[in-house]
């Protein structure tokens, strides 16, 4: 699939220049525009919206609340799947309606929808909305919302416990801790983000009165899952939602689900008979947009008496913020258990998560989806033991690992790991790394006053099960001048699609990568298969592609042989053309197409694909300044097994981008809610510090191929392995340095502020 000798995207000189049709970029004739009005308080009864004065302002057309959003019989925004809990308990729906209805939840719950000639116009009319509101006490933390006598978010959900879930074998893992020569616990908190892509969220909603129709333009992951979520809530057949996305900013998978925005953008837009257009700002992204992980989690280790696994146990505590986002349970349930063994080769693993309201925005699936959760708590448990028992933690790791003889092999928690190498991957990361010679930068590092931290995360993760749809649909349609369109439901908003896409086919067809070109989310695009997520958009998506190429050389055969004057059976598909077989007699395909038009059109639905195991072992040095509690890292490397790699170059930019998301994670990122008034404090970049580009120096990124039987390219998903591995991973060479300076139990985010407390902490300690 490599070695087609182009270089950069194919994408990047639209981006670079500018021509990219973000949803901002599109200006529809007659479109109004749409300022939201937003709680301000964390929890609260409507008890009366004003909106004359407002009604009033210059160029206001309209104001729609929650009252209309019932009047027009909206339904509630819809959950996926719902899950089970313990003994086969339904999972507690949350009524999250366009606009409040009765009470606000969250500080950011949109309350009121203002249509104007212009946004500012919009804007200020918004300022003349009036809202009254009798305040309810907030609850913002999970374990609080659990206390008997926290304030009750929904009448439905009693304690604000949504669902109580368990996987694996309870019974087995007791039996393990039973007769365990030493048991290591570790508590930690994964704490909550902002994903902040780099577009906030944009829509416009146009109704089409003579067809019933809606068209949304909106920044999203994916049309088809958009619409599907969005034909649940306008009561509508999915064929009467349209969905654009040409160009989307970033996904991270908080573009992933349907937000109460875009419902209440279509319901105006029917309601005026004119598109109503709305830009969000970044403090909307702050306060609007889906946040993710806030998870406490405490991890038990059974051992014996010569450091071998016996068993694993976990407990999650999930916060779900105020209402359950349509990702919301799955990402907290069968994302956290189903490779809660991680590379270990462990029978006993019992799991528990329990899924918790509170006054805060929802939380959602964010790059790794529950993955780096299970990950972090698994490979920090797996550092605790190694520190506990005196042992190097990479020859821990490797006394513990699933042998590669044992695969296929199934954990007791959920998949069947189809294959992989795990002490290879290991032995190949320790090289790279150095790991022998640690020591020698440990003591220079002293030298100049500083502590120096290592530390390493083997980790895997389940790509690619693809749930939402029953297939993948593509089509390959060829114009007059035979280049070639692909379409399919995946998004690409920074993987490249557009070119990985192209060169899988063009490898099949032989035809220049540049006569071929992507679309992914057209108004009259009516087709099946998941969006993008999961980081399976190559495996479901790329394998389909691959066949409906392979499919159309097929269909080209017959046309063939009618312009070569032979017989079917006579003709072979080389590098791009149609020969008889032992002769210089051919035709070039994109001249065949050009001659019998639509002959070798393909539309296919299929599903190759089962979920596939991308693992790796990541190793950092951390070097920290006790005086000022600043750390850096300054040494990384990754290696990883995502099986057959299309593009090099692609991979090592998504394992770059998830290393530096995981990085800014541990060492900053926080979304803290006040405990009392449950307002948002780190509302803006003042406050919330997203990763720079100087924060993983050194980054060394070395590919392991094991591939996969599980789909045709033999490939694994790759989109968010680096942040599965790397938070782990830099949390450990943290906990490696603190303990130097005396820290046995320190938490994320590894800020300056925090690191320099913990260590004095320790001093005053000692
Ligand atoms: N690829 C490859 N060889 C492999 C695996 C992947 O060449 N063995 C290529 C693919 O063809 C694709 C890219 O790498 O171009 C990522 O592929 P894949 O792992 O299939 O992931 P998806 O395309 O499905 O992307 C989803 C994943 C997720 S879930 C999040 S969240 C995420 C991410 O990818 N959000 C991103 N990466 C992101 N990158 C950017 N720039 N922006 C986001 O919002």
């Amino acid at each position: 699939m490599q070695g087609f000798g182009h270089k950069g995207r194919l994408e990047d000189a639209r981006m670079l220049t500018g021509r990219g049709r973000y949803v901002s970029d599109w200006q529809l004739a007659g479109q109004a525009y749409g300022h939201f009005v937003r709680s301000d308080r964390a929890h609260a009864e409507i008890v009366s919206i004003e909106k004359e004065a407002a009604m009033r302002t210059p160029g206001v057309l309209a104001v729609l609340t929650g009252e209309d959003v019932a009047a027009a019989g909206l339904k509630p925004l819809p959950a996926a799947a719902p899950m089970k809990g313990r003994g086969g308990a339904e999972q507690l729906a949350t009524r999250r309606p366009a606009l409040a209805q009765g009470r606000v939840r969250y500080v950011g719950d949109p309350v009121a929808l203002v249509v104007a000639e212009s946004a500012a116009a919009a804007q200020d009319a918004a300022e003349a909305v009036s809202v009254g509101y009798r305040e309810l006490p907030a609850v913002v933390d999970a374990r609080a919302a659990l206390a008997p006598g926290a304030p009750q978010l929904h009448e439905n959900i009693p304690g604000n416990l949504l669902l109580d879930f368990a996987g694996g074998d309870e019974a087995a893992t007791r039996a393990a801790f039973e007769r365990a020569a030493r048991i290591v616990r570790l508590t930690s908190y994964h704490t909550r983000v902002v994903g902040n892509p780099m577009e906030p969220r944009a829509a416009t909603g146009v109704y089409d009165p003579a067809s019933g129709t809606y068209l949304l333009y909106a920044t999203t992951q994916g049309a088809t899952g958009m619409r599907g979520q969005m034909a649940t809530v306008l009561g509508v057949p999915p064929e009467k939602v349209r969905v654009v996305a040409e160009e989307v900013g970033g996904g991270f998978g908080v573009r992933f689900n349907i937000y109460p925005e875009y419902a209440a953008l279509l319901l105006a837009a029917r309601a005026l008979g004119r598109p109503v257009k709305w830009v969000g700002t970044r403090s909307e992204v702050f306060i609007a947009d889906e946040q993710a992980r806030d998870i406490v989690h405490l991890g038990e280790m059974a051992l014996d008496a010569s450091g071998r696994i016996l068993g694993m146990r976990f407990e999650f505590t999930s916060n779900l913020g105020a209402y359950l986002a349509f990702t919301g349970s799955f990402v907290n349930t069968v994302n956290l258990v189903n490779v809660a063994s991680g590379v270990y080769d462990v029978q006993a693993v019992h799991v528990q998560a329990k899924l918790v309201v509170t006054n805060t925005v929802p939380t959602a699936a964010y790059r790794g989806a529950g993955r780096p959760v299970s990950s972090y708590a698994i490979e920090r448990l797996v550092d605790q033991a190694a520190y506990e028992l005196g042992m190097d933690p990479a020859e821990f790791r490797r006394r513990n690992l699933v042998p590669k003889e044992k695969f296929p092999y199934r954990i007791a928690t959920g998949f069947e790991y189809d294959c992989g190498d795990f002490e290879g991957v290991l032995d190949k990361a320790l090289k790279a790394a150095e790991w022998d010679s640690f020591e020698k930068r440990k003591i220079e590092s002293s030298r100049h006053g500083k502590l120096r931290g290592r530390g390493i995360a083997t980790y895997i993760e389940a790509s690619g099960s693809g749930g939402f749809a029953p297939y993948d649909q593509v089509q390959l349609g060829w114009d007059e001048e035979a280049r070639l369109t692909l379409r399919a439901t995946s998004h690409s908003h920074g993987q490249g699609h557009e070119t990985t896409y192209a060169q899988i086919v063009s490898g099949v067809l032989g035809v220049p990568m540049e006569t071929i070109r992507l679309r992914s989310a057209d108004p009259d695009m009516n087709m099946v298969g998941n969006p993008t997520g999961g980081s399976r958009s190559l495996l479901g998506v790329g394998s389909v592609l691959l066949m409906a190429a392979q499919e159309a050389v097929r269909k080209g055969l017959a046309a063939a042989a009618e312009e070569l004057e032979a017989a079917v059976p006579d003709i072979e598909f080389v590098e791009g053309k149609y020969r008889i077989k032992g002769t210089d007699r051919s035709i070039d395909i994109r001249e065949l197409v050009k001659r019998h038009p639509g002959a070798l059109d393909v539309d296919l639905k299929d599903k190759k694909v089962g979920a596939t195991f991308p693992n790796g072992c990541h190793i950092a040095e951390v070097e920290i300044e006790p005086e000022t509690g600043s750390a850096e890292i300054v040494r990384y490397v990754a290696c990883d097994d995502a099986g057959n790699i299309i593009n090099h170059q692609i991979v090592e930019g998504q394992m770059q981008g998830g290393i530096t998301q995981g990085a800014g994670h541990v060492f900053g990122e926080q979304a803290v809610y006040d405990a009392d008034s449950g307002q948002l404090l780190t509302g803006s970049f003042m406050d919330y510090p997203m990763p720079r580009a100087v924060l993983v120096n050194n980054l060394t990124v070395l590919d392991y191929p094991v591939p996969t039987k599980t789909n045709p390219l033999g490939a694994k998903g790759v989109g968010e392995a680096g942040v599965t591995g790397s938070m782990p991973c830099l949390m450990n060479a943290v906990m490696d340095a603190l303990r130097q300076g005396g820290v046995g139990h320190f938490d994320m985010p590894a800020s300056p502020h925090r690191i320099w407390r913990a260590l004095q902490a320790a001093r005053g300690r000692a």
